[in-house]
C-alpha cells in the first residue's frame, strides 16, 4: 500500500529495491520475480519524476542516469593502491614466509587466503554511507574516475547497508564471468562486431565506456576484498574481520577465501586451488596470501608499493601471446582435413605448447586468424591448447593475406570436397595413405586391439613398404616380412607377431570400435557389440532397424549402413575372420524371450557353492527369467545359499519355496 506521503513511499520502495538488488546480485539468491521488482522500480522512477526533489544519488533508479562524457578525470587515491609481490611456485611463497617470520620474531598467528580475481582494482568511495565516487587504480597513486559507470553494476552497493558517517573506501575487483562473456561476444560476433579476446579485457573495456549506457549493458561485477580511506575508522582487527565487515556492508566477497592458522594449509589450499580453478565461473590468476592481523600488518610495512604481509601465489597462466608462425592441415582418419596451428613456441599453463587446434575453415575465418598473426593462446586444465584470437591490433602496417584450406589433399593430391551445411572438408579418396595410416594407429591404439609396437612410425613404414593397405592386413605380416623393414630386428619383429596375435581375443566391441566407423566411438560400439548377435548381423540391419536400438540415432544409424555398404569394409571383415579376430559377442545377461524360466521372477540370497552372483544373474535370465532384489507375494522362487540371511526368513514367512543352486541348475535345464 503507498505510504502516507511521497517522501515516505520512495524511502519504503527504495529499501525494498536496494534489499531485491543485493539479493540478487551480491547473495545470488533473489526472493521475487523481475516482474516484480520492475513494477517497483517503475513505481519509484515515476514517483521522483512527479518529485524531482525526492531524486536522490544513491537511488536505485541513478544507476544509469549520467550523459556520455568526453573523457575521465583523473581521480588521486587519498591512500594509495598498493601492488602485491609475486610469489612463482610453493618455494617462493615459503620465501615470502621465512622473511616475514624472521621480521615478526615469530609467526604470524594466522593467514588470510583469497582466490586473486582476473579483473581490474577498483577503489569505491562512500560518504555518510552513500556512493559516491569510484576509480580504477591507474598506478596506484592516481587513477581514472569512473563513477557513472561503476554505478551501473549491480553488484555494487549505491548506498551502505550498515549506516557509516565519515568516509569509507572500499577496494576490489571488477570482473566478468566466463558464461557472460561467452554470451556477450556471441552477440557481438552476431551483430558484426569484433568478439573481445578475453574477460579481462572485456571487463576493462566495458569500465572505460564514455558513455555509462553502453557499460550498464556489460555484465559486470564486483569483489570486494580490502579497504583503503575509513574515517571514522573500522573496528576490524584482521583481514577476516575487514572480510566479514565489507559482507556486512552489502559488499559481494568471494567465497571461497579462508582463514588458515598455519602456513602448510595456505600452502595446500594454493596447491587445491591450481587443479579446481579452471571449474569456476571466473578467472583466477593466483591466490593472494595476507598476514591476516593487521596489527602485524602494520609492523611489517611495505617496501616501496608491495606490502611485505601480502604476495600474490601465481599460477602459471592460462592464456600467452605468441606468433602463429603458419597453419598446417592433417588427414584424419575419416578424411578429414583438419587445419592447425604451428606457433611459435610457449609455456601455458605450466606446458610447452607449439601447435593449437584451428577446427575447421569457418573457425579460421570467424576469429580472422591469419598466418603472421599475434595470437593469444589458451590451455585451461587438461583441454587441447586453443587460439582465442589474434591481436588485430599488432598487425597494423602489414597486410596479412585470410587463410583458405588447400584445394587438393597434402597427401595423395585428390581435390578436398566440404559438403553443403558440413563444417568439415574432407580428402575422398579412402586409400589415402593418410587415412590409412590414421586407421591403422587407430585400430592398434590403447581403447582398440590395443596392439603394442604398433603406433604411427610403423604404421607408416608397413604403407610405404605396401606391406598393409586396410587394418584387415595386419594380420597377414609375418615375421619374415615385418625382417626385410629398416630398422627391424629378430626381437621386435617376433613381439609385434606375438601382439598381432594376442588382439585377435579382444572382445567384439573393442572391434567395433576399432574399425573407425564415424560417430561410433567405444560407449556406441559397446551398445551396438550388445544389440547384435555378430558383425554380419549388424552389417545386415537397416538405418531404421538401428535406431530402434536403445540410443543409436540417425547419424550413427546411417554411418553403419554406409560403412558396410562399402566393399572395401566387407573385403577387411573377411580378412578379420580368416585371421580369427572376435566378431561376435558374448552371450550377455539379456532376458531371454522364451526358456523355462519365462515369467518367473527369483531373488537370491547368500553365497552359492559355484556360481557368482553375475553368474547365477546371467543364468537366470538366459531361461527367460527375472532377478528381483527383494521377495514379495509375486516371488517364484529365493534362490539361497550359504549365509542366507533375511531374505531366507521372509520366503518362509510368506510360503515362497526356497531352492539351491543344484535345484536352480534343473529348473534350468528342464527345457
Ligand atoms: C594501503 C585480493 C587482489 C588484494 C592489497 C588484491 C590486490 C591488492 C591487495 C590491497 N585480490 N586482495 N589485496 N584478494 N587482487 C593487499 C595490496 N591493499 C592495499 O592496497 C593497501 C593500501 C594500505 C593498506 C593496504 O595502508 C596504507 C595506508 C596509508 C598509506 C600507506 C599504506
Amino acid at each position: 500500500m503507498p505510504d502516507s506521503t511521497p517522501h515516505k513511499r520512495a524511502a519504503a520502495l527504495r529499501e525494498l529495491l536496494d534489499r531485491y538488488n543485493e539479493e540478487y546480485h551480491v547473495r545470488d539468491a533473489p526472493t521475487v520475480s523481475d516482474a516484480e521488482y520492475d513494477a517497483l522500480i517503475r513505481e519509484l522512477r515515476a514517483l521522483e519524476n512527479a518529485h524531482p526533489d525526492l531524486r536522490t544519488p544513491d537511488s536505485p533508479t541513478q544507476r544509469v542516469g549520467a550523459k556520455p562524457s568526453e573523457g575521465f578525470l583523473p581521480h588521486e587515491h587519498s591512500v594509495p593502491m598498493l601492488s602485491l609481490g609475486n610469489a612463482f611456485g610453493a618455494d617462493e611463497l615459503r620465501a615470502w614466509h621465512t622473511r616475514l617470520t624472521r621480521q615478526l620474531d615469530g609467526e604470524p598467528n594466522a593467514y588470510t587466503a583469497e582466490l586473486k580475481i582476473d579483473g581490474l582494482a577498483v577503489s569505491l568511495r562512500y560518504r555518510d554511507g552513500v556512493f559516491e565516487s569510484g576509480a580504477t587504480r591507474g598506478d596506484g597513486v592516481v587513477g581514472e574516475d569512473v563513477t557513472p559507470n561503476l554505478r551501473t553494476v549491480r553488484s555494487i552497493p549505491l548506498r551502505l547497508r550498515v549506516p557509516h558517517e565519515g568516509v569509507l573506501e572500499v577496494r576490489g575487483e571488477v570482473y566478468m564471468r566466463r558464461s557472460d562473456f561467452d554470451r556477450l561476444n556471441e552477440s557481438r560476433v552476431a551483430q558484426g562486431e569484433p568478439p573481445f579476446a578475453n574477460p579481462r579485457n572485456s571487463a576493462a573495456g566495458s569500465l572505460r565506456q564514455l558513455d555509462p549506457a553502453m557499460t550498464a549493458q556489460r555484465p559486470l561485477r564486483f569483489f570486494a576484498y580490502g579497504i583503503g580511506a575509513n574515517q571514522p575508522a573500522l573496528r576490524a582487527t584482521t583481514q577476516w574481520d575487514l572480510l566479514a565487515a565489507l559482507d556486512g556492508f552489502g559488499f559481494p566477497v568471494n567465497k571461497e577465501a579462508r582463514r588458515f592458522a598455519s602456513f602448510d594449509e595456505v600452502v595446500a589450499f594454493c596447491d587445491e586451488w591450481e587443479g579446481k580453478r579452471s571449474t569456476l565461473d571466473y578467472g583466477t590468476d593466483g591466490v593472494v596470501v595476507k598476514v591476516d592481523s593487521l596489527a602485524q600488518q602494520r609492523d611489517l610495512g611495505a617496501v616501496g608499493r608491495e606490502p611485505r604481509w601480502a604476495v600474490a601465489f601465481k599460477y602459471p597462466p592460462e592464456e600467452v601471446t605468441t606468433t602463429l608462425r603458419s597453419i598446417e592441415v592433417n588427414v584424419g582418419r575419416t578424411g578429414s582435413v583438419n587445419p592447425y596451428a604451428v606457433l611459435e613456441p610457449v609455456q601455458v599453463g605450466g606446458v610447452m605448447v607449439s601447435m593449437a587446434t584451428l577446427h575447421n575453415e569457418d573457425y579460421i575465418h570467424a576469429k580472422d586468424i591469419r598466418e603472421g598473426d599475434v595470437v593469444t593462446v589458451r590451455r585451461a586444465g587438461e583441454v587441447i591448447p586453443e587460439i582465442v584470437g589474434p591481436l588485430v591490433a599488432a598487425r597494423k602496417g602489414k597486410q596479412l593475406p585470410v587463410y583458405h584450406l588447400p584445394a587438393r589433399c597434402p597427401v595423395c593430391g585428390t581435390p578436398v570436397q566440404r559438403a553443403e551445411g558440413e563444417a568439415m572438408a574432407y580428402c575422398p579418396n579412402a586409400v589415402c595413405p593418410a587415412q590409412i595410416i590414421e586407421r591403422l594407429a587407430h585400430f592398434a591404439s590403447r581403447g582398440a586391439m590395443d596392439i603394442e609396437g604398433l603406433g604411427y612410425r610403423s604404421a607408416i613404414s608397413f604403407v610405404e613398404a605396401g606391406f598393409v593397405n586396410d587394418v584387415g592386413d595386419i594380420y597377414s605380416l609375418t615375421a619374415d616380412r615385418l625382417l626385410t623393414l629398416p630398422r627391424t630386428g629378430e626381437k621386435s619383429a617376433a613381439n609385434l607377431v606375438a601382439a598381432i596375435e594376442r588382439s585377435k581375443a579382444r572382445p567384439f566391441a573393442r572391434v567395433l570400435y576399432a574399425l573407425g566407423i564415424r560417430f561410433v566411438g567405444f560407449q556406441t560400439a559397446q551398445l551396438l557389440a550388445d544389440a547384435v548377435s555378430d558383425i554380419d548381423a549388424l552389417a545386415s540391419m537397416s538405418a531404421q532397424e538401428l535406431q530402434a536400438t536403445e540410443q543409436i540415432g540417425p547419424s550413427i544409424a546411417e554411418s553403419v549402413v554406409s560403412f558396410f555398404a562399402q566393399p572395401a569394409n566387407r573385403a577387411i571383415v573377411e580378412k578379420l575372420r580368416t585371421a580369427g579376430v572376435t566378431l561376435r559377442g558374448q552371450p550377455r545377461p539379456r532376458t531371454a524371450t522364451d526358456g523355462p524360466l519365462v515369467g518367473k521372477t527369483l531373488v537370491l540370497t547368500g553365497t552359492l557353492p559355484s556360481l557368482s552372483r553375475e553368474e547365477a544373474t546371467a543364468l537366470i535370465t538366459s531361461a527367460g527369467g527375472k532377478v528381483a532384489g527383494s521377495v514379495s507375494k509375486k516371488t517364484d522362487y529365493v534362490v539361497a545359499g550359504e549365509a542366507a540371511g533375511t531374505k531366507l526368513s521372509k520366503a518362509e514367512s510368506l510360503g515362497v519355496p526356497v531352492i539351491d543352486e543344484g535345484a536352480l541348475r534343473k529348473l534350468v535345464e528342464r527345457a
